[in-house]
């Protein structure tokens, strides 16, 4: 996995030459305020884990271990392991090997945009001693019609291009016993195996409750105008409006992904978990 360290620096090479970007605007950004919640197709779909029968609307994906426990959706990792949670929410029902070649009313309920939302608290053992050189993930949206690109080590190719994802990342502790979050993006164009990391150079602290907010529009065909904003109770820690996630007008947004990862190749360290609640999605 790319060191988050590093994938700073190829951030600013790769994707900051055209959007205003420095080290001074990282810790006070130009709006600091939010996007609006808003609804492309006016469906907001609501979670806030008291019910666990609530689960059943998601797809598990994968190993998935969390559970509803005391109104909140508990991740636990083991030991040695990687998965916390694993689920889809996908936009359209059982649109599990999304076809972009399907007719296009069935496409047309596929979003162009969405935001999610969720509050997120991680235990004292989250990412201690964690690899350094691994970016972990967390939530996220992706639109994979070709399973041989777009996640798990498979870049995004000239001849495989209809394939992207964009999840919340998350590094190693840091020195100060924090949790630094960012961004890991598959998309066309993407330098090496992994997805690209974008490190806005924020943290996390342990046990602590945040609201998390994640918000995408897809980029018009021909135009490197997509949108990824990430936020931290209410104030941007990303803003990156020049990606280029899709080159054909039929690749939208398939589901809601899920997911709270540590590695990379390196397992946990500890027992640990994170808590999950009042997730939002709107699309
Ligand atoms: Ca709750």
């Amino acid at each position: 996995m790319r060191n988050f360290a590093f994938s700073f620096v190829t951030l600013i090479t790769i994707s900051c030459v055209s959007i205003t970007w420095t080290e001074s605007c990282l810790s006070s950004p130009a709006n600091p305020k939010p996007q609006a919640f808003h609804s492309e197709k006016g469906t907001v779909k609501q979670f806030n884990f008291q019910d666990p029968t609530q689960l059943s609307a998601l797809k598990t994906w994968w190993i998935d271990p969390a559970f509803v426990e005391n109104g909140y959706l508990k991740c636990p990792i083991g030991s040695g392991l990687h998965k916390g949670l694993g689920k889809k929410l996908f936009f359209v029902d059982g649109d599990e090997t999304p076809s972009i070649d399907r007719l296009s009313d069935l496409n047309s309920k596929r979003p162009t945009s969405a935001t999610m939302e969720f509050k997120l608290w991680l235990d004292e053992n989250f990412q201690k001693d964690g690899a350094k050189n691994e970016a972990g993930k967390f939530s996220g949206f992706e639109g994979i019609y070709d399973q041989q690109a777009g996640w798990g080590g498979k870049t995004v190719t000239e001849e495989h291009q209809n394939s992207w994802s964009v999840r919340i990342a998350h590094g190693a502790e840091n020195s100060d016993g924090q949790v630094p979050i960012g961004l890991y993006v598959y998309h066309p164009g993407m330098l090496g195996k992994y997805g690209t990391t974008i490190n806005p150079n924020f943290s996390l602290k342990k046990q602590q409750f945040y609201l998390i907010q994640l918000h995408i529009e897809l980029n018009d065909i021909g135009k490197s105008n997509g949108v990824l904003v990430l936020s931290v109770d209410g104030s941007e820690i990303y803003r990156g409006e020049t990606w280029l996630l899709r080159t054909h007008p039929d690749v939208r947004i398939v589901s809601a992904w899920l997911d709270v990862y540590i590695g990379g190749t390196t397992p946990s360290k500890h027992d640990t978990y994170v808590l999950m609640d009042d997730l939002k999605i709107s699309y």
